[in-house]
């Protein structure tokens, strides 16, 4: 055994997106690609006598990349990798190992909710020893490296036994392959009250989990049905296969239809939850109704001192700019800190590392507290189990009980997918030229008080994130927010943000496209979608 040192060229186009590198699952496979981006990791945070973590959520390609980012961490002077076994875990519990061993990062393979296989999409990105994703920062060094990089260390040694718990040595460095669940689901129990939610499904109370082929089958069949005691069979979907399934393993009302036709339809159980490729989004459905994440993320912040990991309350809620201001009323109501960040779950991290903020969300299905740093569907699901136990109100209820105190934030995102790229820019480019123009006119009968590009300054370390996001402000608080993906691998997919704050009760139980209606057609006005892009409806509406 040998640790080889394999000449390279830099590939262009390895610059990390919202959440690390995805591209196309053949990309990733080709000659150096994956081993490029890796030794530029290496590079960048250094890995002689180090400790990391490592695990994917189990999409194709998963095995052979985990044998060769080991093989390159021995022949980096790695001292131990913690791995899951078959090289398994989910993005929150990898979090949690690289915090709970105190290591000093972690590489999560995933392209989270992209569909997984041969013709899909894989990912890579690295975690930071906070168990929170590498800052921009660090990101944009990694990029810088692969610019340059000229060579790669790997060893030549024979592949290890993923399939099997224990310890082994690869190349003279430590691999540790362990249980991908069962520190996830004991850290799970110190924050919820099993006692109460078991005490619920014994009661006969019902839930469906669509664990959507990914990576949360293994953690929800273990917490769910084994150790609260749902009935066999509530997780569906429960065995991670390298392509889902064939499914899109994105929790929102279009990816997750069979989850939400079970909901709307007749003898509906009393919940439904869905969960991401990786484990870290959530998408949360009660008996015949559909919870946005904007309010989920309102109504678990309201109610988390139920739990007894936040009985002490919380210190303050942030969440991403596209994400509805209903947790803001929130926060005001409690007295406490909100902010609002750009879209990524890095941007929490230093919130939530300085003791800023407890609760952070996101409006794409994303919701997690300080336990780990990382959004964690999971988690998120547990936290609505413990509050339905304690409040033993249904989930409509307690939705029409949060409205009644606080209003209710209208709110749903529609995405145009696959665009082309240049069209999305022309577009884009186009509406930051009309921004100045906007203030002082009048759309749909509403005025624009302010129109600008979301510019944040972190107020933990001071670093600047700009262009994240082109807000359109009307003075009776309604909202539009536009701005591209950067998860996707095919052409350009265009986000847009709607929002109308609403304090009558009598218009609370209206259809959300309706109340939105003239926010929906100010937009396209406004940003010429079908102009540029040729598109007049969405191909998501969340
Ligand atoms: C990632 C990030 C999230 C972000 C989401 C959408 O989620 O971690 O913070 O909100 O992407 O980003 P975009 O709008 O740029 O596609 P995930 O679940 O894909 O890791």
């Amino acid at each position: 055994m040998t640790h080889q040192t394999i000449a390279t060229q830099p590939i262009a186009g390895q610059k990390p997106g919202t959440s690390g590198l995805r591209k196309k699952t053949p990309v990733f496979m080709g000659a150096h690609y994956l081993e490029n981006f890796v030794q530029s990791i290496f590079d960048v945070v250094g890995a002689k006598g180090k400790t990391f973590v490592l695990g994917g959520d189990g999409r194709y390609f998963n095995d052979r990349a985990a044998q060769i980012i080991l093989k390159m961490a021995a022949a980096n002077g790695a001292a131990r990798v913690i791995v899951g076994q078959g090289a398994i875990l989910s993005t929150p519990a990898a979090s949690h190992l690289i915090r709970l061993n105190k290591t000093d990062g972690g590489i999560i393979m995933s392209a989270s909710h992209n569909p997984g296989g041969p013709e899909e999409d894989f990912g890579v990105k690295f975690n930071m020893s906070n168990g929170g994703p590498a800052p921009e920062g660090a990101t944009e060094a990694m990029y810088q490296a692969t610019t340059k990089i000229t060579e790669y260390r790997i060893s030549d040694a024979a592949d290890i036994d993923l399939g099997r718990i224990g310890r082994v040595t690869l190349d003279g460095m430590t691999v540790d392959v362990v249980d991908p669940v069962s520190d996830y689901a004991a850290l799970m129990e110190t924050l919820f009250d099993f006692p109460a939610i078991k005490a619920m499904f014994v009661g006969g109370f019902r839930m469906r989990m669509d664990s959507m082929c990914a990576v949360t089958g293994p953690y929800a069949v273990e917490i769910l049905e084994n150790r609260l005691g749902a009935a066999k069979g509530s997780v569906v979907n429960a065995t991670p296969l390298p392509d889902f399934g064939g499914m899109h393993p994105d929790p929102n009302p279009t990816w997750a239809h069979d989850l939400m036709s079970v909901m709307m339809g007749e003898n509906a159980p009393d919940f439904g939850a869905a969960s991401d490729g990786d484990g870290d989004r959530n998408m949360v459905v009660g008996r015949g109704v559909y919870v946005s994440p904007s309010d989920s993320l309102a109504v678990l912040a309201a109610n988390a001192h139920l739990a007894p990991g936040y009985k002490a309350g919380l210190k303050g809620i942030a969440r991403s700019m596209p994400t509805s201001g209903a947790s803001d009323r929130v926060a005001a109501a409690l007295k406490i800190g909100s902010y609002e960040t750009p879209t990524g779950w890095k941007f929490f991290g230093n919130l939530l590392d300085a003791g800023r903020a407890t609760i952070c969300g996101e409006e794409s299905f994303g919701t997690g507290s300080d336990h780990v740093r990382e959004k964690d569907g999971l988690w998120a699901i547990l936290l609505w189990l413990n509050v339905l136990a304690v409040r033993k109100e249904s989930v409509a209820q307690i939705l029409q009980s949060h409205w009644s105190a606080f209003g209710r934030n209208f709110y749903s995102r529609h995405d145009f997918e696959a665009i082309a790229t240049d069209k999305a820019d022309a577009m884009m480019a186009a509406l930051r030229a009309l921004l100045p123009s906007l203030p002082g006119q009048s759309v749909e009968g509403m005025e624009i008080g302010a129109a600008d590009d979301f510019a944040y300054t972190d107020p933990v370390d001071g670093s600047v994130s700009k262009n994240q996001g082109v807000r359109i402000l009307f003075k009776d608080g309604s909202r539009i927010v536009l701005r591209l993906s950067g998860t996707g691998t095919e052409g350009a997919t265009l986000r847009v943000y709607l929002e109308r704050y609403e304090s009558d009760p009598r218009q609370f139980g209206q259809d959300p496209q309706v109340a939105l209606g003239p926010i929906i057609r100010a937009v396209h006005g406004l940003a010429r979608i079908a102009e540029f892009t040729g598109r007049t409806t969405p191909d998501v509406i969340t």
